[in-house]
């Protein structure tokens, strides 16, 4: 039999706002700002406007779970998205592969609309739509980012494994297949000029 380790773990709860995407108790959010993405917006004007401006906060993540970074546990945060675009393009996070590739992550819709795009390495796409209670699964080796498509706050919460590590370079270098820009008023993908395999 398995017996208890002498460090044992102790269980916790922390409190969740479905609406407003804040868990309690936790610590500072991570803010990216604009000037935290530069150049990963298609249209190089349009950022650079709205950078003189003032430097738009686009996203902020909350709450990630103080567990150790490991396999055995289960870290979560939420991620709010403010509504807006750079140019056409909608507000979305940075994206990313899992440094361990095969480690696969759920997404939970609490308030607002939004897309989860994801895309493999030889550039397999996907699409999911998100809103409050969708259950969306990442399997591993898919790069994932979520986009803001609505004119509310999109949060979800994010569920994963603790030693799955996060790929951002790859993305800064790729971008994803496509990109999804405000079309005659709904969301609507088109082609990014600058993927490339
Ligand atoms: C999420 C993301 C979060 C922010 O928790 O980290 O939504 O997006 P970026 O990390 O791409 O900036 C997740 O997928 N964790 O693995
Ligand atoms: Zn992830």
């Amino acid at each position: 039999m398995t017996t208890t380790p002498t460090d044992l773990m102790q269980p916790f709860a922390t409190l969740l706002d479905m609406n407003a995407g804040l868990i309690t108790p936790s610590g500072p959010p991570m803010q990216r700002h604009l000037s935290d993405m530069r150049g990963m917006y298609a249209d190089a004007e349009a950022e650079a406007a709205l950078l003189a401006e003032g430097d738009p906060l686009i996203y902020e993540v909350h709450g990630v779970a103080p567990v150790p970074m490991e396999v055995s546990q289960v870290p979560y945060c939420t991620t709010i998205i403010h509504p807006g675009r750079v140019g056409d393009e909608y507000y979305m996070t940075k994206g990313h592969y899992h440094a361990v590739r095969d480690r696969a992550e759920l997404y939970i819709g609490l308030a607002g609309e939004g897309r989860l795009i994801m895309q493999t390495v030889e550039g397999e796409f996907r699409s999911l739509p998100m809103t409050p209670g969708t259950l969306a699964y990442i399997p591993g080796y898919w790069a994932h980012r979520t986009v803001n498509v609505g004119d509310e706050p999109f949060i979800f919460l994010s569920v994963w494994p603790g030693d799955a590590g996060h790929d951002y370079g790859t993305i800064e270098t790729t971008g994803f297949v496509k990109l999804l820009v405000k079309q005659d008023g709904a969301p609507t993908f088109v082609d990014n000029p600058r993927w490339q395999v």
